[in-house]
């Protein structure tokens, strides 16, 4: 099969490829369309003060109204009032060159991303249990090997299309899959075994599964005493778990807890796989940690073919979150508050380790502070649209709009493109080199197979000019404390600390990256394009890459893994007699995620071509609604109008919407924007409710 997209001189063709055997879903070979759409962005816009709209201006004239602002905010206010906002749709060598560009370039601590939206709570978890954080420790293949898969959350038959062959695989090996999820969907469908919670109570579902395997004796007590540390807490704590007080809570029948703790504990390989439905809420961490907990206890990570693993989501969620966007990171998976991660990185970086700043803020916190007092007042976006992506949206709408200055890097005028002073367009996928590194941990390359349109600067560039005009017009009485010559950078100095090459970007990331968790150092593109990949860590050339992760040890200081004892609480808003219904978000096939892109390809907006609102009939004929009817779904933060779809494969007590529209259609004006206390993971996944015909 190959798809030619009109036009566009690209053709992109599924090869045979071993994480998705040659597969590639609609949105892949419509991405090509994108390329030379005409509403691409082929120049930067600037906004004028007096009129207030956006007008097509020259890039010197953009880029110094960028640094004229951050200069400005930054003499004001310090150096942490400017904030740089990243994505996990971008490349290891952008992500590495943000994160660098925010600590000395612009020398703020003020750097997170998207992908605490995405992946933050899972990465927690698996820090605090295995003291590593790779979302698959073990090849994608070994799914389709496994003789009992359990999902949660998760519905890769919508979100990653290519990943349904080793489902289909595993069926076919007479594997059991087994999916917990609110809603009756396109995976839920290939189950064997569908548990259909209630939204926000997949934690008292996961200790009574361990409840049952406590009972019926199905705990690997060997692998708990020699390979694990704290089990006893976690026994102790599941104790009062029994599965019909989980039925209770959750709804799901107790027979089905039962046949579920069965297949995992006697399945021979097993595998427990999280999603965003169990992680994207304020117990994020806790839940994921129960589900952890669960297949410690059963004896499953390290094991052949067995294991816990996470889905990541972006296309560069794994890398995207290795290299320093982070607030509390350095490359490498390090942290920025350990010493000697800093002096290495520093030594890299050609600055003195207390050159560098402080951790910042996770994602949410740091957009609602923007433009409060002692908040950021100017923001760098790269490769997010927060206004529709963000939970509690239309707040964080109105704090972009307080900022003095507003710049935002995207292909296309985003809805938070839309309100930015400057916007620079940048390339895209087809037309720069770079490494993204997959949910397996295996670092790819990826391709330029044409240059960017005239007019459009990658990011890498972007990047590279604005720290040489930051540099020269860098004043000494940001703080008078600091005027030491040592430290002033001449443009040229600067330029050549941000190279524009992405090739020269990943040289550094390996250096700087390695030592660190993930570690990269062996990792070149030669070695990438030989082996069709390579997992990190890889610390030297001429060493072994890893595949698979804890077969001998975890990677904490004992080499074990730690249980942490979790219990259920509440979702941080129950449902009220104002309020009465559940209301949960996540995606459908045809769009992805914010929408800027794909709600401009027109086979894709056919195919889902406005937001709707899922309820149960049952339901709806209580409310008076019939199927098409435009509904309101209204919560003590906003409100969403679309369309009803009414459909049986709901919970009647939960209604349900796809996040990835602007405008009335918006789900996250309805979301919650309560957090998760550890990883900062915004509770998109419950809040309540009441729903009316519009
Ligand atoms: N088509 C498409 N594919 C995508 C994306 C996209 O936008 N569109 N985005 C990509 C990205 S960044 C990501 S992170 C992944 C996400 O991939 P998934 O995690 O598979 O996607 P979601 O639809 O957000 O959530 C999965 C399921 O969680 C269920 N759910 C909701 N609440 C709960 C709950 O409380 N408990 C449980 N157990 N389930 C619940 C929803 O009904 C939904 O079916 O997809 C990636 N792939
Ligand atoms: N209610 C609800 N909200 C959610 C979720 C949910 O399940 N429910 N899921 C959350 C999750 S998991 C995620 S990952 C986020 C995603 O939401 P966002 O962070 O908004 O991510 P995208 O929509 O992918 O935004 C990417 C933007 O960057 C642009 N872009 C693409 N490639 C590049 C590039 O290389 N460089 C630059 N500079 N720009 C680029 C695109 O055109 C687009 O405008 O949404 C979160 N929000
Ligand atoms: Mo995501």
């Amino acid at each position: 099969m190959t798809l030619r997209a009109d036009d566009a001189g690209v053709t992109v063709h599924p090869r045979q490829f071993p994480t998705n055997r040659g597969g590639l879903c609609q949105k892949g070979w419509t991405a090509a369309e994108l390329l030379d759409h005409p509403e691409r962005l082929t120049t930067p816009l600037v906004r004028d003060p007096a009129t207030g709209e956006l007008h097509p201006a020259s890039w010197d004239t953009a880029l110094d109204r960028v640094v004229a602002g951050i200069r400005a905010v930054q003499d004001d206010a310090g150096r942490d009032a400017v904030a740089v906002f990243g994505g996990g749709g971008l490349t290891n060598e952008k992500a590495y060159a943000l994160g660098k560009f925010a600590r000395i370039g612009l020398r703020t601590r003020h750097i997170d991303y998207n992908g605490r939206f995405c992946m933050s709570s899972a990465a927690a978890a698996g820090m605090r249990a295995f003291g590593i954080d790779r979302g698959l420790p073990f090849p994608l293949a070994d799914l389709g090997r496994a003789d009992t898969l359990l999902l949660v959350g998760a519905n890769p038959a919508e979100t990653m299309p290519p990943l349904v062959r080793w489902l289909t695989e595993q069926r076919r090996n007479g594997g059991k899959l087994i999916v917990i999820d609110p809603r009756v969907t396109a995976t839920a469908r290939q189950a064997d075994l569908h548990l259909q919670p209630l939204p926000g109570t997949d934690l008292a579902v996961a200790n009574a599964l361990l409840h049952i395997a406590l009972t019926e004796g199905w705990v690997d007590r060997a692998y708990v005493a020699d390979r694990t540390t704290g089990f006893d807490a976690v026994r102790r704590g599941v104790a009062a778990w029994w599965p019909a007080r989980a039925e209770q809570l959750s709804g799901v029948p107790v027979a089905d807890l039962e046949a579920t703790a069965r297949a995992l504990g006697t399945g021979g390989r097993v595998i427990i796989l999280t999603a965003r439905g169990a992680e994207q809420h304020a117990k994020g961490v806790d839940t994921v940690t129960a589900y952890v907990n669960l297949a410690l206890a059963l004896g499953l990570p390290g094991r052949d073919g067995s294991g816990y693993g996470c889905l990541t989501g972006q296309g560069n969620g794994q890398g995207g979150r290795e290299h320093g966007q982070k607030a509390d990171q350095l490359p490498g998976y390090r942290r920025i508050d350990d010493p000697a991660a800093r002096e290495h990185v520093a030594g890299v970086w050609g600055v003195p380790a207390d050159e560098l700043p402080g951790p910042g803020v996770p994602a949410y916190q740091l957009l609602d502070s923007l433009g409060t007092l002692g908040g950021p007042r100017a923001l760098l976006v790269f490769g997010s649209n927060p206004v529709v992506s963000a939970p509690r949206a239309a707040r964080i709408e109105g704090r972009l709009r307080d900022l003095d200055l507003l710049v935002v890097a995207d292909l296309l005028l985003s809805e938070t493109a839309a309100l930015a002073d400057v916007v620079l367009p940048t390339a895209q996928w087809a037309e720069e080199d770079g490494t993204m590194t997959n949910l397996e941990g295996r670092v790819l390359r990826r391709r330029a197979l044409r240059p960017p349109p005239p007019g459009v600067r990658t990011d890498l560039a972007i990047i590279s000019d604005l720290a040489a005009r930051l540099a020269d017009t860098e004043s000494t009485d940001v703080d008078p404390a600091d005027a030491n010559p040592a430290r002033v950078r001449p443009a040229a100095v600067a330029a050549a600390r941000f190279p524009a090459d992405p090739a020269v970007v990943f040289a550094e990331l390996r250096r700087a990256s390695a030592g660190g968790a993930a570690d990269y150092a062996g990792i070149s593109w030669d070695r990438i394009d030989a082996d069709d990949g390579v997992y990190w860590p890889c610390p030297s050339e001429d060493g072994p890459d890893t595949p698979r992760l804890f077969a001998e040890r975890f990677a904490t200081p004992d080499g074990r893994a730690r249980f942490h004892p979790v219990d259920h609480r509440p979702a941080a808003e129950e449902v009220c007699a104002t309020y009465p219904l559940h209301f949960t978000t996540g995606r459908v096939l045809a769009q992805y995620q914010s929408g800027t892109q794909t709600r401009r390809v027109a086979a894709l907006r056919r195919a889902a071509p406005e937001a709707f609102v899922e309820l149960h009939p049952d339901l709806a004929a209580r409310l008076g609604i019939d199927d098409g009817d435009p509904v309101r779904v209204t919560s003590r933060r906003g409100e969403l109008r679309a369309p009803a779809r009414l459909s049986t494969g709901i919970r009647p007590d939960t209604v349900f919407a796809p996040f990835h529209y602007a405008g009335a259609g918006r789900a996250n004006s309805v979301t919650n924007d309560a957090v998760d206390p550890i990883s900062g993971m915004p509770e998109f996944k419950i809040c309540a409710v009441r729903v009316e015909k519009a």
